[in-house]
Protein backbone atom coordinates (compact mmCIF):
# COMPACT_ATOMS: atom_id res chain seq x y z
CA UNK A 1 0.00 0.00 0.00
CA UNK A 2 1.97 3.38 -0.65
CA UNK A 3 -0.23 6.25 0.75
CA UNK A 4 0.73 9.21 -0.57
CA UNK A 5 -0.26 12.99 0.78
CA UNK A 6 0.18 15.92 -1.51
CA UNK A 7 1.37 19.00 0.11
CA UNK A 8 -0.11 21.77 -1.74
CA UNK A 9 -1.17 26.13 -0.79
CA UNK A 10 -0.37 29.31 -2.54
CA UNK A 11 3.24 30.61 -3.23
CA UNK A 12 5.41 31.33 -0.73
CA UNK A 13 3.33 29.86 2.08
CA UNK A 14 5.67 27.71 3.75
CA UNK A 15 5.26 24.03 1.49
CA UNK A 16 8.43 23.51 0.98
CA UNK A 17 9.97 24.87 3.88
CA UNK A 18 7.23 22.47 5.83
CA UNK A 19 8.24 19.21 3.70
CA UNK A 20 11.96 19.98 4.72
CA UNK A 21 10.83 19.80 8.31
CA UNK A 22 8.74 16.45 7.53
CA UNK A 23 11.87 14.66 5.65
CA UNK A 24 14.97 17.24 6.44
CA UNK A 25 15.38 16.42 3.13
CA UNK A 26 17.35 19.82 2.66
CA UNK A 27 14.97 20.41 -0.73
CA UNK A 28 15.40 24.23 -2.04
CA UNK A 29 13.74 26.91 -1.01
CA UNK A 30 13.69 30.44 -1.98
CA UNK A 31 12.01 33.76 -1.31
CA UNK A 32 10.38 34.14 -4.73
CA UNK A 33 7.56 32.44 -5.91
CA UNK A 34 7.54 29.29 -8.60
CA UNK A 35 10.29 28.15 -6.78
CA UNK A 36 9.25 24.12 -6.91
CA UNK A 37 9.19 23.67 -10.15
CA UNK A 38 9.48 19.96 -10.16
CA UNK A 39 8.29 18.00 -7.32
CA UNK A 40 10.03 16.64 -4.13
CA UNK A 41 9.71 13.32 -2.92
CA UNK A 42 10.06 11.58 0.29
CA UNK A 43 9.02 8.76 1.94
CA UNK A 44 9.27 9.45 5.90
CA UNK A 45 8.45 7.56 9.39
CA UNK A 46 5.44 7.90 11.07
CA UNK A 47 6.25 9.18 14.63
CA UNK A 48 5.06 6.36 17.14
CA UNK A 49 6.58 6.44 20.73
CA UNK A 50 4.68 3.33 21.69
CA UNK A 51 7.30 1.54 19.44
CA UNK A 52 9.78 3.26 21.69
CA UNK A 53 8.47 1.57 24.51
CA UNK A 54 8.04 -1.46 23.26
CA UNK A 55 11.33 -1.17 22.57
CA UNK A 56 12.69 -0.73 26.18
CA UNK A 57 10.31 -4.06 26.84
CA UNK A 58 11.56 -6.57 24.05
CA UNK A 59 14.66 -5.53 23.33
CA UNK A 60 14.49 -6.21 19.75
CA UNK A 61 17.07 -6.21 16.93
CA UNK A 62 14.96 -3.95 15.23
CA UNK A 63 12.50 -1.14 15.22
CA UNK A 64 10.53 -0.74 12.27
CA UNK A 65 7.65 2.02 12.04
CA UNK A 66 5.19 2.83 9.06
CA UNK A 67 5.15 5.29 6.27
CA UNK A 68 3.91 8.07 4.40
CA UNK A 69 5.03 9.51 1.45
CA UNK A 70 5.16 13.49 1.06
CA UNK A 71 4.83 15.04 -2.35
CA UNK A 72 5.41 18.78 -2.60
CA UNK A 73 4.46 20.77 -5.72
CA UNK A 74 4.64 24.01 -6.76
CA UNK A 75 2.41 26.47 -5.81
CA UNK A 76 -0.99 27.16 -6.72
CA UNK A 77 -3.77 29.22 -6.56
CA UNK A 78 -2.26 32.24 -9.54
CA UNK A 79 -3.68 30.40 -12.09
CA UNK A 80 -3.12 31.99 -15.88
CA UNK A 81 -5.89 32.81 -17.68
CA UNK A 82 -6.26 29.65 -19.86
CA UNK A 83 -5.95 27.83 -16.52
CA UNK A 84 -8.72 29.63 -15.04
CA UNK A 85 -10.91 27.90 -18.21
CA UNK A 86 -8.87 25.07 -18.46
CA UNK A 87 -7.85 23.87 -14.92
CA UNK A 88 -4.72 22.76 -13.71
CA UNK A 89 -2.17 22.08 -15.96
CA UNK A 90 -1.65 18.09 -16.29
CA UNK A 91 1.61 17.92 -15.29
CA UNK A 92 0.82 19.64 -12.18
CA UNK A 93 -2.49 17.33 -11.75
CA UNK A 94 -0.31 14.52 -12.71
CA UNK A 95 1.85 15.12 -9.17
CA UNK A 96 -1.10 14.83 -6.94
CA UNK A 97 -3.40 13.46 -8.62
CA UNK A 98 -2.55 9.99 -6.81
CA UNK A 99 -2.05 11.69 -3.35
CA UNK A 100 -4.60 9.58 -0.82
CA UNK A 101 -5.30 12.67 1.03
CA UNK A 102 -3.86 16.53 0.64
CA UNK A 103 -2.14 18.92 3.50
CA UNK A 104 -2.92 22.24 2.48
CA UNK A 105 -0.62 24.70 3.34
CA UNK A 106 -2.09 28.28 5.03
CA UNK A 107 -0.28 30.72 5.41
CA UNK A 108 -0.47 33.05 9.08
CA UNK A 109 3.03 34.30 9.19
CA UNK A 110 3.72 37.51 8.01
CA UNK A 111 7.28 37.90 6.64
CA UNK A 112 8.45 40.73 4.59
CA UNK A 113 11.18 39.43 3.07
CA UNK A 114 9.16 36.74 1.31
CA UNK A 115 5.87 38.91 0.11
CA UNK A 116 2.34 37.21 0.34
CA UNK A 117 1.70 37.06 -3.26
CA UNK A 118 -2.13 38.50 -2.55
CA UNK A 119 -0.79 41.36 -0.72
CA UNK A 120 -2.14 40.69 3.11
CA UNK A 121 -1.83 37.71 5.02
CA UNK A 122 -5.56 35.92 5.08
CA UNK A 123 -5.49 32.45 5.27
CA UNK A 124 -9.52 32.22 4.37
CA UNK A 125 -9.50 33.35 1.49
CA UNK A 126 -6.38 31.45 0.63
CA UNK A 127 -8.25 28.47 1.43
CA UNK A 128 -11.55 29.60 -0.81
CA UNK A 129 -8.65 30.88 -3.97
CA UNK A 130 -7.15 26.97 -3.14
CA UNK A 131 -10.33 25.03 -3.53
CA UNK A 132 -11.77 27.26 -6.24
CA UNK A 133 -8.79 26.19 -8.05
CA UNK A 134 -9.17 22.77 -7.37
CA UNK A 135 -12.71 22.25 -7.97
CA UNK A 136 -12.32 24.35 -11.81
CA UNK A 137 -9.60 21.27 -12.24
CA UNK A 138 -12.22 18.80 -10.92
CA UNK A 139 -15.21 20.86 -13.55
CA UNK A 140 -13.05 20.36 -16.54
CA UNK A 141 -12.45 16.47 -15.94
CA UNK A 142 -15.92 15.86 -15.33
CA UNK A 143 -17.12 17.96 -18.92
CA UNK A 144 -14.70 15.73 -20.53
CA UNK A 145 -16.35 12.27 -19.24
CA UNK A 146 -19.88 13.50 -20.41
CA UNK A 147 -18.85 14.46 -23.40
CA UNK A 148 -17.49 10.79 -24.01
CA UNK A 149 -20.42 9.25 -21.36
CA UNK A 150 -23.37 11.22 -23.69
CA UNK A 151 -22.00 9.96 -27.01
CA UNK A 152 -21.83 6.63 -25.73
CA UNK A 153 -25.85 7.09 -24.27
CA UNK A 154 -26.87 7.55 -27.45
CA UNK A 155 -26.51 4.23 -28.67
CA UNK A 156 -29.39 3.67 -25.81
CA UNK A 157 -27.57 2.13 -23.41
CA UNK A 158 -29.11 2.87 -19.85
CA UNK A 159 -26.06 2.14 -18.19
CA UNK A 160 -24.63 4.98 -20.21
CA UNK A 161 -27.68 7.17 -19.16
CA UNK A 162 -27.53 6.70 -15.39
CA UNK A 163 -23.98 7.63 -15.69
CA UNK A 164 -24.58 10.37 -17.34
CA UNK A 165 -27.33 11.59 -15.26
CA UNK A 166 -24.85 10.70 -12.06
CA UNK A 167 -21.82 12.94 -14.01
CA UNK A 168 -24.56 15.77 -14.80
CA UNK A 169 -25.10 15.92 -10.77
CA UNK A 170 -21.52 16.02 -10.10
CA UNK A 171 -21.58 18.95 -12.50
CA UNK A 172 -23.87 21.13 -10.61
CA UNK A 173 -22.69 20.22 -7.53
CA UNK A 174 -18.87 21.30 -7.88
CA UNK A 175 -20.34 24.04 -10.09
CA UNK A 176 -22.12 25.67 -6.79
CA UNK A 177 -18.95 25.67 -5.42
CA UNK A 178 -19.37 22.15 -2.94
CA UNK A 179 -16.30 19.75 -2.68
CA UNK A 180 -17.12 16.51 -4.32
CA UNK A 181 -16.42 14.68 -0.82
CA UNK A 182 -20.01 16.14 0.24
CA UNK A 183 -21.62 14.63 -2.58
CA UNK A 184 -23.69 11.74 -1.90
CA UNK A 185 -23.37 8.44 -4.21
CA UNK A 186 -24.14 4.97 -4.97
CA UNK A 187 -21.92 2.12 -5.02
CA UNK A 188 -21.78 2.18 -8.90
CA UNK A 189 -21.18 6.08 -8.69
CA UNK A 190 -18.75 5.47 -6.95
CA UNK A 191 -16.91 3.54 -9.27
CA UNK A 192 -17.01 6.14 -11.81
CA UNK A 193 -15.80 8.57 -9.04
CA UNK A 194 -12.81 6.11 -8.54
CA UNK A 195 -11.73 6.45 -12.62
CA UNK A 196 -12.27 10.35 -12.06
CA UNK A 197 -9.34 11.01 -9.69
CA UNK A 198 -10.99 14.28 -8.61
CA UNK A 199 -8.88 16.53 -6.45
CA UNK A 200 -12.01 17.70 -4.36
CA UNK A 201 -13.04 14.35 -3.19
CA UNK A 202 -10.03 13.71 -1.18
CA UNK A 203 -9.45 13.79 2.61
CA UNK A 204 -7.86 17.26 3.87
CA UNK A 205 -5.90 18.70 6.38
CA UNK A 206 -5.48 21.89 6.78
CA UNK A 207 -1.63 23.22 8.23
CA UNK A 208 -2.05 26.57 9.40
CA UNK A 209 1.61 27.74 8.91
CA UNK A 210 2.21 30.87 11.73
CA UNK A 211 5.35 32.76 12.65
CA UNK A 212 7.52 30.93 15.58
CA UNK A 213 6.27 33.47 18.44
CA UNK A 214 3.06 32.29 17.56
CA UNK A 215 3.50 28.60 17.52
CA UNK A 216 3.11 27.96 21.54
CA UNK A 217 -0.04 29.45 21.44
CA UNK A 218 -1.70 27.84 18.38
CA UNK A 219 -0.38 24.73 19.38
CA UNK A 220 -2.72 25.19 23.03
CA UNK A 221 -5.49 26.80 21.27
CA UNK A 222 -5.98 23.86 18.99
CA UNK A 223 -5.47 21.30 21.68
CA UNK A 224 -7.88 23.22 23.92
CA UNK A 225 -5.74 23.40 26.79
CA UNK A 226 -6.92 24.73 29.89
CA UNK A 227 -4.85 27.62 29.66
CA UNK A 228 -5.10 28.14 25.80
CA UNK A 229 -4.84 31.80 24.92
CA UNK A 230 -7.47 33.88 23.96
CA UNK A 231 -7.06 35.31 20.09
CA UNK A 232 -7.00 39.06 20.49
CA UNK A 233 -8.64 40.33 17.32
CA UNK A 234 -6.58 40.88 13.74
CA UNK A 235 -3.81 38.71 15.57
CA UNK A 236 -1.56 35.99 14.08
CA UNK A 237 -3.59 33.60 16.66
CA UNK A 238 -7.27 34.93 15.29
CA UNK A 239 -6.36 33.68 11.83
CA UNK A 240 -6.03 30.44 13.66
CA UNK A 241 -9.02 30.48 14.91
CA UNK A 242 -10.91 31.15 12.19
CA UNK A 243 -9.38 28.70 10.38
CA UNK A 244 -10.60 26.16 13.12
CA UNK A 245 -13.91 27.47 12.91
CA UNK A 246 -13.81 26.66 9.28
CA UNK A 247 -11.90 22.86 9.21
CA UNK A 248 -14.23 21.60 12.21
CA UNK A 249 -17.63 22.95 9.23
CA UNK A 250 -15.29 21.18 6.46
CA UNK A 251 -14.65 17.95 8.70
CA UNK A 252 -10.94 18.48 8.18
CA UNK A 253 -8.43 18.25 10.63
CA UNK A 254 -6.14 21.27 11.12
CA UNK A 255 -2.44 21.35 13.06
CA UNK A 256 -0.39 24.59 13.36
CA UNK A 257 3.09 24.34 12.30
CA UNK A 258 6.13 26.96 12.05
CA UNK A 259 7.65 25.25 9.30
CA UNK A 260 11.07 27.33 9.41
CA UNK A 261 11.57 27.17 13.07
CA UNK A 262 10.83 23.25 12.38
CA UNK A 263 13.21 22.62 9.49
CA UNK A 264 15.77 24.57 11.16
CA UNK A 265 15.43 22.46 14.86
CA UNK A 266 15.12 19.29 12.43
CA UNK A 267 18.67 19.66 11.65
CA UNK A 268 20.02 19.94 15.12
CA UNK A 269 20.30 16.62 17.38
CA UNK A 270 17.32 14.96 18.53
CA UNK A 271 17.79 15.62 22.53
CA UNK A 272 18.58 19.90 21.42
CA UNK A 273 15.60 19.75 19.39
CA UNK A 274 13.62 18.36 22.41
CA UNK A 275 15.46 20.28 24.65
CA UNK A 276 14.39 23.80 22.48
CA UNK A 277 10.81 22.25 22.26
CA UNK A 278 9.90 22.00 25.72
CA UNK A 279 11.33 25.56 26.68
CA UNK A 280 8.91 26.47 24.07
CA UNK A 281 6.22 24.60 25.66
CA UNK A 282 5.08 22.39 23.24
CA UNK A 283 4.75 18.31 23.51
CA UNK A 284 5.56 17.64 19.84
CA UNK A 285 6.72 18.95 16.57
CA UNK A 286 4.24 20.74 14.46
CA UNK A 287 5.48 18.63 12.04
CA UNK A 288 5.34 15.37 13.59
CA UNK A 289 1.36 16.13 14.04
CA UNK A 290 1.15 16.56 10.33
CA UNK A 291 2.72 13.31 10.02
CA UNK A 292 0.61 11.22 12.57
CA UNK A 293 -2.85 13.24 11.78
CA UNK A 294 -2.33 12.75 7.68
CA UNK A 295 -2.01 9.45 8.71
CA UNK A 296 -5.35 9.50 10.26
CA UNK A 297 -6.65 11.39 7.84
CA UNK A 298 -6.20 8.67 5.70
CA UNK A 299 -8.66 6.63 8.09
CA UNK A 300 -5.39 4.50 8.78
CA UNK A 301 -4.12 2.71 11.98
CA UNK A 302 -1.20 0.71 13.21
CA UNK A 303 -1.13 -2.36 14.96
CA UNK A 304 2.28 -3.52 16.43
CA UNK A 305 3.88 -6.73 16.26
CA UNK A 306 6.80 -7.18 19.22
CA UNK A 307 9.18 -9.77 19.80
CA UNK A 308 12.93 -10.30 20.08
CA UNK A 309 13.54 -9.85 16.31
CA UNK A 310 11.69 -6.98 15.94
CA UNK A 311 8.94 -4.05 17.34
CA UNK A 312 6.64 -3.36 14.47
CA UNK A 313 4.22 -0.71 13.57
CA UNK A 314 2.15 -2.00 10.29
CA UNK A 315 -0.80 -0.13 8.89
CA UNK A 316 -4.69 -1.16 8.09
CA UNK A 317 -7.42 0.65 7.27
CA UNK A 318 -10.03 1.53 10.06
CA UNK A 319 -12.23 -1.33 9.91
CA UNK A 320 -10.03 -4.33 8.76
CA UNK A 321 -10.14 -7.48 9.90
CA UNK A 322 -7.36 -9.85 11.63
CA UNK A 323 -6.65 -11.45 8.84
CA UNK A 324 -6.44 -8.86 6.17
CA UNK A 325 -3.87 -7.58 9.23
CA UNK A 326 -2.65 -10.88 8.73
CA UNK A 327 -2.14 -11.03 5.10
CA UNK A 328 0.19 -7.34 5.52
CA UNK A 329 2.87 -9.37 7.07
CA UNK A 330 3.04 -12.36 4.88
CA UNK A 331 0.03 -13.35 2.66
CA UNK A 332 0.68 -16.81 3.94
CA UNK A 333 -0.85 -15.65 7.26
CA UNK A 334 -4.02 -14.53 5.86
CA UNK A 335 -4.45 -17.66 3.58
CA UNK A 336 -3.76 -20.22 6.90
CA UNK A 337 -5.12 -17.72 9.68
CA UNK A 338 -6.06 -19.60 12.55
CA UNK A 339 -6.63 -16.81 15.22
CA UNK A 340 -4.77 -14.04 16.46
CA UNK A 341 -3.44 -13.43 19.95
CA UNK A 342 -3.83 -9.87 21.13
CA UNK A 343 -3.58 -7.19 23.63
CA UNK A 344 -4.03 -3.70 23.53
CA UNK A 345 -0.13 -1.54 24.28
CA UNK A 346 -2.61 0.48 27.04
CA UNK A 347 -3.25 -3.13 28.60
CA UNK A 348 0.79 -4.54 28.31
CA UNK A 349 1.84 -1.02 30.03
CA UNK A 350 -0.43 -1.21 32.31
CA UNK A 351 0.66 -4.83 33.34
CA UNK A 352 4.50 -2.97 33.71
CA UNK A 353 5.25 -4.47 30.16
CA UNK A 354 5.03 -8.00 31.58
CA UNK A 355 3.38 -10.43 28.76
CA UNK A 356 2.83 -12.69 31.86
CA UNK A 357 1.24 -10.38 34.17
CA UNK A 358 -1.03 -9.67 31.73
CA UNK A 359 -2.11 -13.29 30.76
CA UNK A 360 -2.77 -13.40 34.67
CA UNK A 361 -4.94 -10.14 34.77
CA UNK A 362 -7.00 -12.04 31.43
CA UNK A 363 -5.94 -9.05 29.17
CA UNK A 364 -4.28 -11.59 26.35
CA UNK A 365 -7.06 -12.33 24.29
CA UNK A 366 -7.77 -14.70 21.30
CA UNK A 367 -9.70 -13.60 18.10
CA UNK A 368 -10.86 -15.23 15.53
CA UNK A 369 -11.29 -14.22 11.53
CA UNK A 370 -14.43 -12.06 12.51
CA UNK A 371 -12.12 -9.47 14.90
CA UNK A 372 -12.17 -5.47 14.00
CA UNK A 373 -7.94 -4.85 14.43
CA UNK A 374 -8.16 -1.65 16.93
CA UNK A 375 -5.04 1.06 16.57
CA UNK A 376 -2.07 -0.23 19.35
CA UNK A 377 -3.37 -4.09 19.63
CA UNK A 378 -0.43 -5.86 19.42
CA UNK A 379 -0.89 -8.84 17.89
CA UNK A 380 0.57 -12.43 17.13
CA UNK A 381 -0.81 -14.50 14.50
CA UNK A 382 -1.28 -17.94 14.77
CA UNK A 383 -1.46 -19.56 10.99
CA UNK A 384 -0.93 -23.19 9.23
CA UNK A 385 0.92 -22.85 6.12
CA UNK A 386 -0.38 -25.87 4.50
CA UNK A 387 -3.99 -24.46 4.78
N1 LIG B 1 8.87 33.86 9.03
C1 LIG B 1 8.59 32.69 8.46
N2 LIG B 1 8.93 32.51 7.18
C2 LIG B 1 8.64 31.33 6.60
C3 LIG B 1 7.97 30.28 7.31
N3 LIG B 1 7.80 29.25 6.46
C4 LIG B 1 8.34 29.62 5.29
N4 LIG B 1 8.85 30.87 5.36
C5 LIG B 1 9.56 31.61 4.31
O1 LIG B 1 8.73 31.79 3.19
C6 LIG B 1 9.48 31.68 1.99
C7 LIG B 1 8.87 30.67 1.07
O2 LIG B 1 8.97 29.38 1.62
P1 LIG B 1 8.84 28.08 0.69
O3 LIG B 1 8.83 26.92 1.63
O4 LIG B 1 9.81 28.09 -0.40
O5 LIG B 1 7.38 28.30 0.10
P2 LIG B 1 6.62 27.41 -0.99
O6 LIG B 1 5.20 27.39 -0.57
O7 LIG B 1 7.29 26.11 -1.17
O8 LIG B 1 6.77 28.30 -2.29
P3 LIG B 1 6.61 27.86 -3.84
O9 LIG B 1 7.36 26.57 -4.03
O10 LIG B 1 7.20 29.00 -4.56
O11 LIG B 1 5.16 27.73 -4.10
C8 LIG B 1 10.91 31.34 2.40
O12 LIG B 1 11.66 32.54 2.40
C9 LIG B 1 10.74 30.79 3.80
O13 LIG B 1 11.89 31.00 4.59
C10 LIG B 1 7.63 30.52 8.68
O14 LIG B 1 7.06 29.65 9.36
N5 LIG B 1 7.96 31.73 9.19
MG1 LIG C 1 8.08 25.20 -2.83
Amino acid sequence: MSLTVGIIGLPLSGKTTLFNALTRAGAQISGYPTSTVQANRAVVQVPDERLDRLAEIFHPRKVVPTTVEFVDVAGLGQATEHERREGLSAEFIGHIRNADALAVVLRCFDNPQAPHPGGSVNPLRDLDDLMAELAITDLATVDKRIETTARKAKSGDKKFAEELEFLKRLRDHINEGRPASELTFNSLDEVILRELFLLTIKPRLYVANVGEDTLAAAAALLADTPDAPTPAAGSELAQVAALRERAQADGAELVAVSARLEAELGELPAADAAEYLSALGLPTLGADLVIQVGYTTLNLISFLTAGEDEVRAWTVTRGSKAPTAAGKIHTDFEKGFIRAEVISYDDLIAAGGSMKTAREHGHVRLEGKDYIVRDGDIIEFRFNVSK
